[in-house]
């Protein structure tokens, strides 16, 4: 989604605003645009559709540089992907905003705005912003007091960065729903999106709280609180090395993430599993083990990839423990009410922490006063989940960039199995699931690295999906999910049409579908329901459907004509989920790299979902 970078400095800004931009990149978007107040203290701007080497292209023909400015990559809401939609926005050549988020009422305002004698150039809700601002100004306010004052106007989801003509050393920075950072320097200051975008130029931030609005300057920042106030906000010292984003030897950012796992899953582990169980310091907030052990009921809420770990969890939750457990996507979960449950445990699950919808759904559930506490399993620190939760567990897969999630869902399944082990732990539970989950969890690296070693037998597989249109993915009990999973990443990256059935489901509708041009890939460890499973391959075999089935060797499927067997280390059923995800996510890749598909920035998908 879209992405904000500010900068002002004694040095030249351009530079540091587009290598901000670049590192935003994977968060997914359409256009890009920059703008600084130039020398001769003119706001000047330069945008293109499509990629910020196309901005870079155009700034390098039409330089532009000053000692502040603000950038954008834009992934277009309102208006269609095209140069005069994109960021950054000006009214009347005196201000200049981007913007990140909805402004819902921005209909109204334009109209308002239109007999004002504004003149509209872009069909985007920001553009109303502009104005505002600017007719702010012209009243009289200074323009923290314009952006204070437009404020209470807007209605929806928002951070905003500002500079204006009038003001060529300030920069203003608003904060309601979607994620803004101040990143300090020395005698410059910066903000942006994520810290990602700051690190090559500073490690300490400032996390701006929703309704905070913050005059930025060289030499100093003051941020006032959702009641006008001034406020004080912790700064943060951040340890994320800045190279953690390099593409290395790897062609992609996807593949580079899928290599990553044994390490993400490691370091995930790191310093949780202790002799005697899961180290109660996993989850890091207050009375954790006091608390656990009261939940009566669990509800997970999620959007995408990680609904689907979530979906494996729910299956964990409810083998191991005695505690029921509900699941449901936060933009359904968000609007519709739900009967009051006792002792809730409500898990959020992000890999940025700033999924709209999931906030969204948390805030829902806080405000009806009905859990008894809330965890988020999240991939970034300080990120707004982490913030809003009482509790978190946090993953370490590190920064991921291909918008496909990989190393970030594995991982979400690792918190899942610890957060099982402590739920054991702290309703007095049998304590030998609790040490066979460790011991699992222990061997899960070495075991991924196995799967991985299946990379040039899947490169050779995709080519047989070069010229499908449509593929249907089977698993069963906790393997559903995983298959879900797999026909996500393939929708996502390769653009073929894909769908996931609990194998049980297939004579209900969609053996219909199954032809001869139909490929049919199939999840199929050898668990209790692997002869389930079983039959449902010969409902398929019997019509002609092309089969491709991931099954370790006990599992004695034999290869056929139309059936392909790809042979997968023999795993621990509780850690099937995890590493038969390995395969699918290097199918979806290599299918997609033979279709010359923008690997790690799928068409009009984006990484950070923050706008609802
Ligand atoms: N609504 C604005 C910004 C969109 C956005 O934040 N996307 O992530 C627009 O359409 O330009």
């Amino acid at each position: 989604m879209c992405g904000i970078v500010g900068a002002v400095a004694q040095r030249p800004v351009t530079e540091i605003l587009l290598e901000g931009l670049r590192r935003l990149e994977y968060r997914g978007y359409d256009s890009a645009g920059l703008a600084v107040i130039d020398e001769q203290g003119q706001l000047v701007r330069s945008r293109a559709l499509g990629r910020v080497a196309s901005l870079q292209e155009r700034l390098h023909k039409e330089p532009i540089e000053g000692h502040i400015g603000i950038a954008h990559t834009r992934w277009a809401t309102h208006g269609v992907p095209a140069e005069h939609n994109a960021h950054p926005h000006f009214s009347n050549d005196r201000v200049g905003l981007v913007h990140n988020g909805i402004v819902e009422n921005h209909a109204e305002l334009r109209a308002e705005l239109k007999t004002q004698g504004y003149v509209f150039t872009s069909e985007t809700d920001t553009e109303v912003v502009a104005h505002l601002l600017s007719r702010a100004l012209e009243n009289g306010d200074d323009l923290m007091q314009a952006m204070l004052n437009v404020r209470s106007q807007l209605i929806g989801a928002y951070s905003f960065a500002v500079i204006a003509h009038d003001d060529p050393e300030t920069l203003i920075v608003a904060r309601q729903g979607s994620p803004l950072v101040i990143g300090l320097g020395l005698g410059e200051n910066f903000v942006g999106s994520d810290i990602q975008a700051l690190l090559p130029v500073t490690s300490r931030f400032i996390y701006l709280e929703n309704g905070d609005v913050a005059r930025v300057k060289r030499y100093g920042i003051e941020i006032f609180d959702v009641n006008n106030r001034p406020i004080e906000r912790p700064v943060k010292q951040s340890n994320v090395n800045s190279f953690a984003s390099d593409l290395g030897e790897y062609r992609h950012f996807m593949l580079k993430e899928i290599f990553e796992q044994p390490s993400a899953i490691a370091a995930t582990l790191e310093g949780r599993i202790a002799a005697n169980g899961i180290n109660w310091g996993t989850i890091k907030g207050q009375q954790v083990q006091e608390r656990l052990a009261q939940v009566e009921s669990i509800q997970i809420i999620a959007c995408g990839t990680s609904f689907h770990s979530g979906l494996v969890g729910r299956y964990w939750i409810e083998a191991l423990t005695d505690i029921p457990c509900q699941i449901e996507v936060a933009s359904e979960y968000r609007y519709r009410r739900q009967p009051p449950r006792k002792n809730q445990l409500v898990i959020t699950i992000s890999q940025s922490g700033e999924t709209a919808d999931t906030l969204a759904a948390l805030e829902k559930i806080k405000q009806e006063g009905s859990c008894l506490a809330s965890l988020t399993i999240c991939n970034v620190p300080e990120s707004s989940l982490t913030r809003e939760s009482d509790w978190s567990l946090m993953t370490v897969a590190g920064p991921e960039i291909g918008v496909a999630s990989t190393k970030a869902f594995t991982t979400q399944l690792v918190a899942l199995q610890l957060l099982v082990g402590l739920l054991i732990q702290a309703k007095g539970g049998d304590i030998s699931k609790v040490e066979q989950l460790s011991n699992g969890l222990r061997q899960l690296p070495l075991l991924i690295e196995q799967a991985l070693n299946l990379n040039d037998a899947i490169e050779t597989l995709a080519e047989r999906f070069l010229e499908k249109q449509h593929a249907l993915f089977l698993g069963r009990g906790e393997m559903y999910p995983i298959a879900l999973e797999g026909a996500l990443k393939l929708k996502e990256i390769s653009y073929i049409h894909a769908e996931a059935y609990p194998a049980g489901e297939l004579k209900h509708g969609p053996l219909a579908l199954v032809d001869s041009e139909m490929p049919i890939i199939t999840v199929a460890p050898n668990t209790a329901l692997l002869e389930k499973l079983k039959s449902n391959l010969e409902e398929v075999r019997s019509r002609g459907g092309e089969l491709y089935v991931f099954a370790d060797k006990e599992a004695h499927i034999q290869p056929f004509s139309n059936l392909h067997v790809l042979e997968m280390p023999h795993v621990p059923e509780l850690l099937t989920p995890i590493v038969y995800t390995i395969p699918l996510q290097l199918l979806s890749y290599h299918v997609a790299v033979l279709k010359g598909t923008d690997v790690d920035k799928p068409r009009n998908l984006a990484k950070s979902v923050t706008v609802e």
